[in-house]
């Protein structure tokens, strides 16, 4: 016998919930039980799977030299659905002399997403560090005119190509204030953020604009500052779509407040990123910090689920032996959810878990 459809039984909200927890459940086991053989991706169990269809991305950055590194891309092919250029798009590299472009080293990126079904985040157009020295020396009037020249060249280069640009990075000081060593904050005051902005939108018109920072993950007086910022900005009516919290964390402390401050953002309107996460340890790792890691990296994945407007999460480089920490920070290393021969670790089954136990998230899909 058949039931009307309108009498067939409707699971309740809580039969509801346990039935997904229990699916849920079920394909978190499944992704473990794959991974300690080695076996990452197969299966449809890749990271960039497994985000796109929780409707954001999962992505990670590399450089130019790393392309030549077999085991590397074969990670980053298969894991990773959105990649950032590591230096190739930097103005050193983008603009070493007045006016001589050199978008070859970036291309070569771009090619390599393109040929992965992988999008690309542009990174980045305005920043005090790897910057030429000519640029410095200038004049507040040459200054400006550099800047824009500097955006509309390098984001009409790869307009089309591009998902988001961080199109101003690291502005801050730890309290707040504007960067103190920042060229382009001491020649052109405040207003050179929405000067920056508005010159990227002109160039390309559909990529998001965003401003990137680190030590913004919680709420502090640098995060409070960038929020200031984009507040103003947006009742400014200046373009911009979205705020990176690069997340470069310490082992056991991402601060609590990180969802709290993502919320805080995305009430302004805008989109928020995850958009360089790596998590290092005092060497050598133990596995109980390689556990710790794990809960850190999925903590990661759950709060950006829990935030609509979290479009997605990039890990800085692919692996251990890539990482730019053990240079940095002596003595630290391991940040990274690949081992030193690209073997997943702890951190990647958890975010991998976390992403298969989360619910389908409602932003931008991948
Ligand atoms: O420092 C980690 C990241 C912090 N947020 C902004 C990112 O752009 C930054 O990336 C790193 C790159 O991963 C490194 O690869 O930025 C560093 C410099 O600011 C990059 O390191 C530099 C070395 O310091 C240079 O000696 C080297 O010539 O890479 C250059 C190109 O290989």
């Amino acid at each position: 016998m058949q039931f009307p459809t309108s009498r067939l039984p409707r699971p309740g909200r809580a039969r509801r919930a346990a039935r997904s927890l229990a699916v849920a459940a079920a394909t978190a086991l499944a992704v473990t039980a794959l991974l300690p053989t080695g076996q990452a991706g197969a299966a449809g169990t890749s990271l960039r799977s497994l985000a796109q269809a929780r409707g954001i991305y999962f992505g990670a950055s590399l450089a130019q030299s790393d392309l030549n590194n077999p085991s590397l891309t074969a990670v980053a092919g298969r894991e990773f659905g959105m990649l950032t250029p590591a230096n190739e798009m930097k103005w050193d590299t983008t603009e070493p002399g007045p006016g001589s472009f050199n978008f070859a080293p970036g291309d070569r990126i771009a090619s390599y997403a393109k040929a992965n079904g992988m999008r690309l985040r542009g990174h980045t157009l305005v920043w005090h560090n790897q910057l030429p020295s000519w640029v410095r020396g200038l004049p507040a009037d040459q200054l400006r005119a550099a800047m824009r020249r500097h955006i509309t060249a390098e984001a009409g280069h790869y307009k089309g190509q591009v998902y988001a640009w961080d199109v101003v990075n690291e502005a801050f000081n730890e309290d707040g204030s504007f960067r103190t060593d920042d060229p382009f904050h001491n020649a052109l005051g405040d207003g050179y953020v929405a000067d920056a902005l508005r010159t990227a939108r002109a160039a390309d018109p559909n990529a998001k604009l965003y401003l990137n920072d680190y030590n913004i993950e919680g709420l502090n007086a640098k995060s409070d500052a960038m929020y200031r910022l984009v507040k103003s900005l947006k009742s400014q009516g200046v373009p911009i779509d979205g705020v990176g919290f690069q997340a470069h964390f310490v082992v056991g402390q991402v601060p609590a407040s990180l969802k709290a401050n993502l919320q805080r953002f995305t009430a302004l309107g805008v989109d928020v990123a995850v958009t360089e996460l790596d998590d290092r340890i005092q060497l050598p790792a133990n596995s109980a910090a390689l556990a710790r890691q794990a809960d850190d990296y999925a903590g990661v994945v759950r709060t950006c689920l829990a935030v609509p407007r979290c479009v997605g999460i990039t890990q800085w480089d692919v692996g251990d032996p890539d990482s730019w920490i053990p240079g940095t920070f002596p003595g630290y290393g391991a940040a990274t959810m690949f081992d030193n021969g690209y073997r997943p670790k702890p951190a990647y089954t958890a975010s991998a878990a976390a992403l298969a136990a989360g619910a389908h998230h409602l932003a931008p899909t991948d």
